[in-house]
Parts: structure tokens; C-alpha cells; sequence
């Protein structure tokens, strides 16, 4: 670890500091993000404690209440929150057609693991007395975003919750998403796409994968937001091993972080959906790939794609045996674990992701591992990521071959995901 790299971790995230919540990245990026900030948060939280809590407490701001489009979707936290204009994106504040919300967000979600990381913010703090006044609060806010997984997303109780659009799966190309996108329609509407400007083509999405992801933010609008109809009638539903891990871990906590502050009524509640999502999840395994993937619920089909979701398996606290799929995802890269095995034929080196290593993930991967007893696993991983900080900095993502610096530049989880697993560990 060395300090100036750590000074230069501070310092990308405080330049994309606008006041309460961090951008992902200037330009590209311009409003607060739902995963980004809890993972931006475990980067404050090692030399600011207050603006920690207030990344987080700022993205659960924007919630939608009982009072929102008649309160079906009450809980759900959208994956971006317009604080403020831009145009440097699309789709921006305008087109979701939220407007009637007290502060805009998109009307999709994105991975829930924020009780995850207010527990490691908690068991880092150096103010506990604050640290637990901030959860606290958060507490009644992280359940309400579980119960709206739950209840909108599961409505069935299968155990395993579905996701409505690629975005909100955070892995928005994946080539798991190959077949169950084919089947959507292309919208038929002009948009202008902003990623362009920044970005190049060769790393970004092409044009039908954006017609569809148009198509489908649009269907939203047009039913009315209410999750009934979504849910029945959503052309895009896909039970995400991403989501389902991350959703697991975090009830998990959640569960955790009640029993702390007395609510054995909600630790139960969450104990209760744990067990369920425990059972299930044998669902989603792959004998091919040995790791769990992800299902098209329209078909039934197991999307059997090995993508690095998978082996958050470990992290979940799933009882799965993923430790030789994660070695032979090791051997393939340099550069702890890429998003696509580097032999499938949907593989694309710098194609977000389709190929690049995102060092956020590298850190949950080998979080879990180290949990489950691998910790040979978590250590190689770290290495390997360390390595790669000190090569090419803080770049969006990474190169699986080269680990050269792709997608925008100065990002603010990739320098938080350094500050919290590689420079304060070493401290
Ligand atoms: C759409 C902000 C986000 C991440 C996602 C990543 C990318 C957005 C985009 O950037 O997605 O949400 O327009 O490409 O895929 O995981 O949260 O960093």
C-alpha cells in the first residue's frame, strides 16, 4: 500500500463530492448511483465517519413512501437519484416519468447490499456512538427496502426475488442477459444516447441492447409504476444469481444489525426469508459450471452462463461449493476475477461486462471466500487486486489480459473499494 495512492483515493472522491452523495464519475456519471454509494460510503468512512453515514442516509432519501403512486412500490430505492439536473446522460431525470416524486429516481433498483455495508461501516467506526445513532436510523429504512424485494419481487415467496430490467442487476451487458434480451422488443422511439461522448464504442453496450433497455424503462411508465402489473407483465424477469446472493447477504446482516439494536421482530422477519432463500437457491445451479447462474423465469431456462455473480455464492453464505469454480476463474486472469470466463464465446475484453475485471467485486468475491475458510482464496484475490491499484489506479474497470484502465476515469468505487480493503487493512 502507499500513501500517495491513498491520498489519491481521497482525493477522486472528494472531487466527486457534490454535497451529500458522490457521483460515480464526472460526465459519464452525473447523479448518485444505488450500489455505487454504500460501496463509496466504506471508502469515506476511512477518513471521514460523518460524510460516511450521510452517503447513505442521502441515497435513502429518495425512497419511494406509501405516498408515492398509490404505495405499491413503497421500499423501493431507485438505482439512480437525481438530486440535481445533467445532461450529460441518458436516460436522465426526465425520461423515467417520475417527476410526480418528491425527489426523482429512476423507477428500478439495483444490487441491495447497503445493510452489508453499514455493518462493516459499523464494525469499523471509530465513533460508535455515532456510528449506531446513524443505524439507527437506517434500520426502519433497510428493512423497508428488503420488505419491497420481497413483496414486489417475490410475490409468490419462491425464495429467489426476480429483477425487471438489466440495469438492475448492476451487471447491465452481462451475456447472461443474451437470451432473455433477445425476446424484448426494440422500442421504436428516437433517444439520444450520452455514453458515446464519453466513452468509447468498443466498451460500451451496442444500439440493441440500448432499444431494449428503453423499451423496457418505458413499460414501467406505462404501467403505472404498479409493481402487480410489472411483475405480471414485465417481458424482461430473470431470477439474477447476482441479486439473489447480494439480497441474501445483506438480509443476513440485517439480521445482525436488529439483534444489536433490540428488534428481534424484524431479525426474525428477515431470519424467516433467509431460511426460504436458503432452500431455494439449490434452484440455480449449475452442474455444467459448478457454480450457481442465473433463470429466465419466462422460459424456466437456467441462463447458464458462468458470469463472476456466481461466485458470490460464497459471500451470500450459500451452501455451495464454489471454491473450484473460483479457482479456475483464477487461472484465467492475472488479475483476481474477470466478469466473463475469458473461453466464452460472449467474451470481449474491454466490454464492461463482458469481460473486465471490476476490483468492487473482486472485494465481495473474496470477502466470502475468506468467510467460508478460504482464506488462500481471499489472499490471492487481494494480491492480485493490490497489484492492480498500484498499476492502473482508479479507473471504472479493468482490462482481464493487460489490466490496463478502462471505462471512465477518477471512479469513485474503485478508489473506495482501495481504501477500505487495501490501504486501511494495511494501516
Ligand atoms: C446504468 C454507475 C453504474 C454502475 C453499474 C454499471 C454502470 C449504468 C450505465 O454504471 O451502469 O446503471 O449507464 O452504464 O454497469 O453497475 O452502478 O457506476
Amino acid at each position: 500500500m502507499s500513501h500517495a495512492l491513498a491520498e489519491r483515493a481521497r482525493q477522486v472522491l472528494r472531487a466527486n463530492d457534490r454535497g451529500g452523495y458522490t457521483i460515480p464519475t464526472a460526465g459519464l456519471y452525473p447523479f448518485q448511483w444505488n450500489w455505487d454509494a454504500s460501496v463509496c460510503a466504506l471508502g469515506w468512512m476511512t477518513f471521514d465517519e460523518p460524510r460516511a453515514w450521510q452517503e447513505i442516509e442521502t441515497l435513502f432519501s429518495g425512497m419511494w413512501t406509501e405516498q408515492d403512486y398509490g404505495g405499491g412500490s413503497a421500499g423501493l430505492l431507485g438505482h439512480i437519484t437525481f438530486h440535481q439536473d445533467a445532461d450529460s446522460y441518458f436516460p436522465g431525470p426526465d425520461e423515467w416519468g417520475t417527476q410526480a416524486l418528491r425527489l426523482r429516481t429512476s423507477s428500478i433498483s439495483q444490487p441491495p447490499l447497503h445493510a452489508t455495508m453499514v455493518r462493516w461501516m459499523l464494525e469499523r467506526a471509530q465513533d460508535q456512538g455515532a456510528a449506531e445513532a446513524a443505524v439507527r436510523r437506517l434500520l426502519p429504512r433497510l428493512a423497508a427496502h428488503h420488505r419491497w424485494w420481497y413483496r414486489t419481487r417475490d410475490p409468490e415467496g419462491s425464495g429467489l426475488v426476480r429483477v425487471l430490467h438489466p440495469w438492475e442487476t448492476g451487471m447491465d451487458n452481462s451475456p447472461a442477459w443474451d437470451a432473455p434480451l433477445a425476446a424484448v422488443p426494440a422500442t421504436s422511439r428516437a433517444y439520444r444516447r450520452r455514453d458515446l461522448d464519453h466513452v468509447d464504442a468498443s466498451m460500451r453496450p451496442p444500439k440493441a441492447f440500448y432499444d431494449r433497455v428503453v423499451y423496457l424503462m418505458d413499460a414501467n411508465r406505462e404501467a403505472g409504476f404498479d409493481p402487480v402489473r410489472m411483475a405480471r407483465e414485465g417481458r424482461f424477469q430473470v431470477n439474477d444469481v447476482g441479486i439473489v446472493c447480494i439480497l441474501q447477504r445483506a438480509s443476513r446482516d440485517l439480521v445482525e444489525l436488529a439483534l444489536r439494536l433490540g428488534d428481534e421482530a424484524l431479525a426474525g422477519e428477515m431470519a424467516a426469508q433467509v431460511a426460504r432463500t436458503q432452500g431455494a437457491v439449490r434452484a440455480l445451479w449449475s452442474q455444467r459450471w459448478q457454480q450457481p447462474v442465473s433463470r429466465d423465469l419466462l422460459t424456466g431456462a437456467l441462463l447458464d452462463e458462468p458470469t463472476s455473480a456466481g461466485l458470490l455464492a460464497a459471500y451470500a453464505g450459500f451452501d455451495l461449493d464454489i471454491a473450484p469454480a473460483v479457482r479456475n476463474a483464477l487461472a484465467q486472469t492475472l488479475h483476481g476475477v474477470a466478469s466473463t470466463r475469458l473461453a466464452s464465446a460472449a467474451y470481449d475484453a474491454p466490454r464492461y461486462w463482458r469481460g473486465p475485471v471490476w476490483q468492487h467485486m473482486n472485494l465481495l468475491i473474496a470477502r466470502g471466500l475468506a468467510e467460508c475458510g478460504h482464506t488462500d482464496l481471499h489472499d490471492r484475490i487481494r494480491a492480485s487486486s493490490a497489484q492492480l491499484f498500484e498499476q492502473s489506479g482508479f479507473h471504472e474497470y479493468f482490462h482481464p489480459e493487460t489490466g490496463s484502465g478502462l471505462g471512465g476515469k477518477d471512479f469513485s468505487w474503485t478508489a473506495a473499494t482501495y481504501l477500505h480493503w487495501i490501504a486501511a487493512e494495511a494501516a
